[in-house]
């Protein structure tokens, strides 16, 4: 059979869905497009910025002249933390329940102008341990049982404001993508004894078409099953549940095959790559999950250049997601390109 050039499904087995794949349609060579946008400037501090230290957010909060990373607690927050539980259901077809959490933004540098791709090494070692903390602080937590840590970075993505931040959500049930991965999960340890990831990740190091970049504790990869052109999963070698079991050692490899990853991300089309990244890891309510293997998942839109944006509609909404390019030639743009950001030396805030 060949796969690169008839139209198929592939499995995602962390959920049980699939994406349709139609190579047949991108015979046509590689049309990935350096634009000539010029480089957006951004000053190191920006005086109307809400997350800069020192500014006034909604609220009148004032941001601390904080040096690294800064935690606060969202001002206009999706869940919050008080109020009493209820339930509605009429006929089990209008049925609604309350749903406690608390929200959080996460500063990844004071600096205005940099992101992850730019920031050194040191400072995104910040940033995993600032994202250690506050799993380990929310998780712990009696009343929640998910800490949903992520990034939407670029307007693409609807992020609002160009400083280096994420988010934290942490919730009092585990949302719908993380259940659907803690029962593919579940069910496979059940079967194998071990983990599907740590199983998934032995066969992709093996065939070596699908890796990015990896070090000695973390590999990043686009999964076989990639929906988004550029999707990519970033997997622990060692099968951890979440956060709080990784050594330092291991954070600090975190740090940097992220920045790895982002780096080449940026010197795909030169531009600082929108997208949205975040985390799945084990609940936090107590229980058994020793068949969960955490990662980190990053979704991209952007398509064949700086312009030209993926978006999942049509057949896609109602049926399956479909890419053309396939997964293997994405994984393959994505090494070709330099890991040495391509701004380097001209910002001065990139370490490699
Ligand atoms: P985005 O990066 O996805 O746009 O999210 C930024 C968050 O910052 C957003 O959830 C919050 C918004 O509610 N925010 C504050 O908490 N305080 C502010 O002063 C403005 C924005
Ligand atoms: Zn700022």
């Amino acid at each position: 059979m060949q796969w690169e050039e008839r139209p198929h499904k592939r499995l995602n087995p962390l959920i049980n869905e699939w994406v349709l794949v139609s190579p047949h349609r991108l015979k046509r060579p590689w049309q990935g497009k350096v634009e000539d946008l010029p480089e957006e400037t951004r000053p190191a501090h920006d005086p109307t910025c809400y997350l800069c230290p020192g500014n006034v957010r909604a609220g009148g909060h004032v941001n601390p002249a904080y040096e690294e990373t800064f935690v606060f607690d969202n001002d206009f927050a999706a869940l919050l933390p008080e109020g009493e539980d209820g339930e509605f259901n009429q006929d089990d077809l209008l049925v609604a329940r309350t749903e406690r959490g608390i929200c959080r933004v996460i500063c990844f540098s004071p600096r205005h102008d940099l992101t992850l791709a730019r920031m050194d090494l040191e400072a995104v070692e910040g940033v995993v341990d600032a994202w250690t903390e506050q799993f380990a602080e929310l998780g712990a937590r009696p009343e929640i049982r998910y800490v949903q840590i992520f990034e939407n970075r670029g307007a693409l993505m609807g992020c609002s404001n160009p400083h280096p931040h994420g988010q934290i959500w942490a919730t009092q049930t585990v949302p719908t993508e993380a259940e659907k991965e803690d029962r593919a999960q579940r069910e496979w340890y059940k079967k194998n004894s071990s983990t599907m990831l740590g199983d998934y990740l032995e066969r992709e190091l093996a065939a070596g078409e699908r890796l990015v970049c990896r070090n000695a504790h973390w590999v990043a990869l686009v999964p076989f099953w990639a929906k988004w052109p550029f999707e990519t999963i970033v997997i622990p070698a060692r099968p951890v549940a979440d956060m709080n079991q990784l050594s330092s050692e291991e954070r600090g490899a975190l740090a940097d095959v992220l920045q790895q990853l982002t780096i080449r991300y940026d010197n795909l089309f030169r531009i600082s790559f929108p997208y949205s990244m975040g985390f799945h890891q084990a609940p936090t309510d107590g229980g058994n999950y020793s068949h969960w293997h955490m990662h980190a998942h990053f979704y991209p839109p952007l398509l064949r250049s700086a312009t030209v944006q993926k978006f999942m509609v049509g057949f896609e909404m109602l049926g399956w997601p479909q890419r053309d390019i396939t997964p293997e030639t994405a994984a393959a743009r994505l090494r070709e390109v330099s890991g040495i950001h391509y701004s380097a030396g001209k910002t001065g805030g990139v370490s490699k």
